[in-house]
């Protein structure tokens, strides 16, 4: 183009000008030619990057990293739950940064069948993880886990402790029944907690001490306990990924007992101020004998009053010390100023009964063995400092997180994202919450609204409950036989129907839990 237009030059200008002609020409020329070149380039670039990277990462910038926090057999006994004994500050202020949600419920209160779920994000009878000894890929050999979806989409995935099921405490120092490819990396700490087991009171010698009432007020740091040992590899892990995004999973594995706490935190609950409800010896007229059939012997495995009482201290030790442990992990957050580029999830895997029904522990359908702490913080939690009364599961935990961070979780997913719950904790919401166990093959399935619970065993030909908690809150009067609330089993009924068609309740024979499932 040049050569023509310094061609169309008329030849009776001067040289000089003729030259100029020429010059002229070539920078118009070499300008086309560098757009051209510019453009090619950017089209070369978008072609690659929409051929490379997928929808999820492409959406996801600038990405957000996830601090996950587990607890084992934690209940709501936490000052923010309006505990009146609890000292447990640093759960307290996490829970006013961010959205503390007060009907949580595991979807099986029992470790791995609770985790399992959760962390696949699909309901036992989809796992078929109803005990301590399957484990999900030989169902679902190809599920993608909750930690997967991060780790495939470029984070950094890491687990510390127990986040699938371990045996506590045999199986601490071990992966457990771990899932290695949720993860990059994985740390399995052991503290002098397990050095020390010959050391532990235990008040049910015929129970393994997975399933006991024992505990000790240790000797020594925080920071020599298992637990405390994972919170510094965890830290750890934080600063050498601080700049990726990650994915860290800190298991905790108290309150579980043995209930271990160095000695300062039994010093913050003197024994005379530690309530055990009394014990209603009418209760199993009242009720199916498959619903009190988690504690055998019945009352509280046969233990005293003062041994039952010395059994909650110790579970109230436990969870000052795992709050305290939690602050450091909040403390590196902040230190290395992530707090405002870091989801974090704080749960327990299941709930426990500490004497209320007679009942020790978990493995129930009533509120104390079902419900479960959960508080999310940090982006996108919009209404940070309110509290959320709609009923939430753990299946909605894994599509919260994928929602918060923009990535796309699987399609077959049984929950939903909280993230409108998050931003408006009274939105309207119509799902209920479903929590079920195993009774040996038999399934009990329950059902609980913002006001009801109903609870089914063996397909309603063991017996079923109802109960009012608006005027009913520890669950005295089961209504199932008053024919005032007929309307309402009905309506309950139908809801248990539909998450749990009667040609699926064939799923739980073949898995019955076994001596060891009681353990743990
Ligand atoms: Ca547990």
């Amino acid at each position: 183009m040049s050569t023509r237009l310094a061609r169309g030059c008329p030849r009776h200008l001067g040289l000089p000008i003729r030259w100029f002609c020429v010059l002229m020409a070539t920078l118009i020329a070499m300008k086309t030619y560098m757009l051209f070149a510019v453009r090619a380039t950017l089209w070369a670039l978008a072609l690659l990057y929409s051929t490379l990277a997928t929808p999820e990462a492409r959406a996801a910038a600038p990405r957000l990293n996830v601090l996950f926090i587990a607890t084992d057999d934690l209940n709501c006994s936490l000052g923010c739950y309006g505990h009146p004994l609890a000292k447990t500050p640093n759960l307290d202020r996490l829970a006013r940064e961010g959205v503390r949600f007060d009907r949580a419920y595991c979807q099986f209160p029992l470790c791995s069948p609770s985790r399992t779920s959760l962390m696949t994000g699909l309901r036992p009878d989809t796992t078929q993880v109803f005990n301590l000894k399957k484990h999900f890929r030989s169902v679902l050999p190809d599920v993608v886990t909750l930690p997967q979806m991060f780790k495939n989409n470029g984070y950094f995935a890491a687990r510390v402790g127990k986040i699938y099921h371990y045996g506590v405490p045999g199986d601490i120092g071990t992966s457990g029944l771990d899932d290695p490819p949720s993860w990059d990396k994985v740390i399995n700490p052991r503290g002098r907690d397990k050095d020390e087991e010959n050391k532990l009171i235990n008040h049910t010698p015929k129970r393994g001490l997975g399933s006991s009432l024992s505990f000790l007020a240790a000797e020594g740091m925080d920071e020599e306990q298992t637990d405390g040992i994972g919170v510094t590899e965890t830290i750890k892990l934080i600063e050498t990924y601080k700049d990726r995004p990650f994915f860290l999973g800190m298991g905790f594995y108290r309150p579980h007992c043995p209930y271990v706490a160095p000695k300062k935190y039994f010093d913050l609950y003197p024994l005379e101020k530690i309530k055990v409800p009394a014990v209603d010896s009418s209760e199993p007229n009242r009720v199916p004998p498959l619903a009190l059939g988690s504690t055998k012997p019945w009352p509280w495995f046969g233990v005293s009053e003062s041994q039952a009482r010395e059994a909650i201290q110790a579970y109230y030790a436990s969870i000052s010390f795992v709050d305290a442990q939690v602050g450091r992990l909040l403390e590196t957050l902040e230190r290395l100023k992530l707090r405002d580029r870091t989801v974090i999830v704080f749960w327990s895997d299941n709930g426990y009964h500490l004497g209320d029904h007679g009942l020790f522990k978990k493995q129930s359908t009533f509120e104390n063995s079902a419900r479960v702490p959960l508080i999310f913080a940090g982006p996108g939690v919009k209404a940070a400092g309110q509290t959320c009364a709609r009923p939430v599961e753990f299946v909605d935990i894994y599509p919260t997180l994928a929602d918060l961070c923009g990535l796309k979780p699987p399609a077959n997913l049984a929950g939903v994202s909280l993230r409108p719950l998050l931003e408006n904790p009274e939105a309207r919401w119509e799902r209920p919450a479903y929590t079920q166990v195993d009774r040996g093959g038999t399934p009990g399935h329950s059902v609980r609204t913002e006001r009801w619970r109903y609870i089914e065993w063996g397909n309603g030909n063991d017996g079923a409950q109802l109960y009012d908690y608006q005027t009913d809150p520890n669950e005295e009067r089961n209504l199932v036989g008053d024919p005032k609330y007929a309307g309402v089993v009905a309506e309950m009924k139908a809801l248990v129907k539909k998450n749990w068609p009667a040609d699926s309740y064939s799923n739980q024979a073949g898995n019955k839990p076994g001596k060891k499932a009681a353990k743990n």
